[in-house]
C-alpha cells in the first residue's frame, strides 16, 4: 500500500504526523517530484468547487493563481493619474491591495472567479426612461454574497480548514482582471468582460483562498476590428480601445456622482436615468445573451410597465415599493429624481408623453 510505504505502521513519529498533517487539506508530502502528483489534491478540490458553483447557479467558475497584477499596475496608475475615477474616491484607495490579493487574505494562493447572469427575460418598454438591466431585480451584492457564503461553507465542510474571503464588488479587487485570468472571457474594448457564446450581461465575484487549486488559463480577445461600442457611446467615455474614462460615463453621472450633473453632458443621456447599457446592447457578442434563471433578479412587475408619465409622477412611496431591494436604492429617491429631471429636460424626444412641470 502506498501510504504504508511512507508511513510505516509502527513508527510513533509517523502516527503523530498522520494525525497532525495528513488529514489537513493543504498537506502535500515532501516526496520526489515524480511521485508527488499521486498526492496532489488541487485537481480534486478544484473540481469540487466548480461543481458546487454550477449547482448554485453560477454560469462560470474558474481559477487563477493569487499573485501581484504586474501588467495592470501601470494601467491602474495611469487611469487614476488622469482622474478617470472622477469623484469615485474609493478607487484611489488601497492601491497596493487592489493589485495583490495576498495583501487582502493572509497566505492567499488562489482566486476563484465566478460569473452570475443577470440578462432579463423581459425588458422595460423602449419609449420610457431606462434603468440598467443589472438593477431590475434585487441588489446583486446581497444575492451573490449569500451564494458565495454557501460555497465557502461547502468548501470548509468538504475540504477542511480553508482560510479566505468572499468578494462581490465589496473590496479593492479587480474583478474583471481576475475573471479574465481564470478563462471566464476577455475584456472587450468597452472594458467589460465578455464570454464567448454568452455576452457580457453578468456580474463577477470571487473567493480568495489560502488553498492551492488548479489554475485555468486566459482566452483570446475576440473584439477584432469591431468598434461598435466606441462609436455608440454618447459621451465618448471610451477614450481609447479598452479604456473607459469613468468620469465621463453615464453610469457614473447617474449612480456615483453626488453633485449636480454637469451642463456639458446635457442632451447626451438618451433616456438613461440609472446606469447605461448602450455599449453592451450594441456589442455583437450580446446577441448570445440568454435569460437568467435567478428568481431574485426578476423585476418588480410594475417596473416593466412604467410609462414616461408614471416615472415623472413617481412618489417616494412608489419608489420605495418598486425598488425596495434593488440597487437603484443606491441613488435614493432624491438621486433618481435628479436624474429624471436632467434627462426629461434635455431629451424632449421621449415620445408623446407629457413631462410634468414638476420635474422640468
Ligand atoms: C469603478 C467601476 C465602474 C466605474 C468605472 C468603469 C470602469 N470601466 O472602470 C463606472 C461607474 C463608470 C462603472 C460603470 C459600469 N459598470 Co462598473 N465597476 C467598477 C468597479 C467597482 C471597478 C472597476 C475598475 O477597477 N476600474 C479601474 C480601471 C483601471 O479598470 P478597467 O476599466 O478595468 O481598466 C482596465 C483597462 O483600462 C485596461 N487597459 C488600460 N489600458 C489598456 C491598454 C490595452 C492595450 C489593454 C488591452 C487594456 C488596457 O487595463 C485596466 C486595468 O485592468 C468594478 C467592480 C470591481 N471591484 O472590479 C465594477 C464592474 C466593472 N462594473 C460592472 C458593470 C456591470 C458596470 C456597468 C455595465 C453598469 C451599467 N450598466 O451602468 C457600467 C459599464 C461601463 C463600462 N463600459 O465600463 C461589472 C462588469 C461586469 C462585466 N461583465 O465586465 C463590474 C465588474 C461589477 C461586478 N462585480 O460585476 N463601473
Ligand atoms: S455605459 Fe454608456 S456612457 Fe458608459 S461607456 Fe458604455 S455607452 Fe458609454
Ligand atoms: S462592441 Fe465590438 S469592440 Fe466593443 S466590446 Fe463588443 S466586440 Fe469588442
Amino acid at each position: 500500500m502506498l501510504f504504508q510505504a511512507y508511513f510505516p505502521k509502527n513508527s510513533l513519529k509517523t502516527e503523530k504526523i498522520r494525525h497532525l498533517k495528513f488529514f489537513s487539506p493543504n498537506f502535500v508530502p515532501e516526496v520526489q517530484p515524480s511521485i508527488r502528483p499521486m498526492f496532489n489534491l488541487a485537481p480534486k478540490h478544484t473540481q469540487l468547487i466548480k461543481q458546487k458553483a454550477q449547482e448554485l447557479g453560477f454560469l462560470y467558475c474558474g481559477v487563477s493563481k493569487a499573485d501581484f497584477l504586474e501588467e495592470e499596475a501601470p494601467r491602474l496608475e495611469s487611469w487614476l493619474n488622469q482622474n478617470m475615477h472622477g469623484q469615485m474616491h474609493y478607487m484611489a484607495n488601497h492601491f497596493d491591495k487592489r493589485l495583490d490579493p495576498r495583501l487582502l487574505v493572509d497566505g492567499a494562493k488562489s482566486v476563484v472567479s465566478l460569473l452570475l447572469n443577470y440578462y432579463p427575460e423581459e425588458k422595460q418598454r423602449d419609449d420610457t426612461f431606462q434603468i440598467s438591466k443589472y438593477a431590475y431585480g434585487q441588489d446583486y451584492h446581497f444575492v451573490i454574497k449569500d451564494k458565495l457564503k454557501t460555497l465557502f461553507n461547502y468548501i470548509q465542510e468538504e475540504i477542511g480548514e480553508v482560510g479566505g474571503r468572499v468578494f462581490v464588488d465589496s473590496a479593492p479587487v479587480m474583478d474583471k482582471v481576475w475573471a479574465k485570468k481564470s478563462g471566464a472571457g476577455w475584456v472587450g474594448k468597452n472594458s467589460n468582460l465578455i464570454r464567448p457564446g454568452v455576452g457580457s450581461f453578468f456580474f463577477i465575484a470571487e473567493l480568495i483562498l489560502d488553498l492551492e487549486l488548479e489554475p485555468d488559463g486566459p482566452i483570446k480577445d475576440y473584439c477584432g476590428t469591431c468598434t461598435k461600442c466606441m462609436d455608440a457611446c454618447p459621451t465618448d467615455a471610451i477614450s481609447a480601445p479598452y479604456v473607459v474614462d469613468g468620469s465621463k460615463c453615464i453610469s457614473y453621472f447617474t449612480i456615483e456622482l453626488k453633485d449636480q450633473i454637469p451642463q456639458e453632458v446635457e442632451g447626451k443621456f438618451g433616456n438613461w436615468v440609472f446606469g447605461c447599457d448602450i455599449c453592451q446592447d450594441v456589442c455583437p457578442w450580446n446577441r448570445f445573451s440568454k435569460p437568467h434563471q435567478e428568481p431574485a433578479f426578476h423585476p418588480h412587475p410594475e417596473l416593466l410597465h412604467l410609462s414616461t408619465s408614471d416615472w415623472v409622477e413617481l412618489t417616494q412611496e412608489v419608489f420605495s415599493d418598486i425598488f425596495r431591494k434593488s440597487a437603484v436604492k443606491r441613488t435614493g429617491f432624491a438621486g433618481l429624481t435628479r436624474n429624471l429631471r436632467f434627462v426629461a429636460r434635455e431629451t424632449p424626444a421621449l415620445g408623446d408623453h407629457h413631462v410634468s412641470e414638476d420635474l422640468v
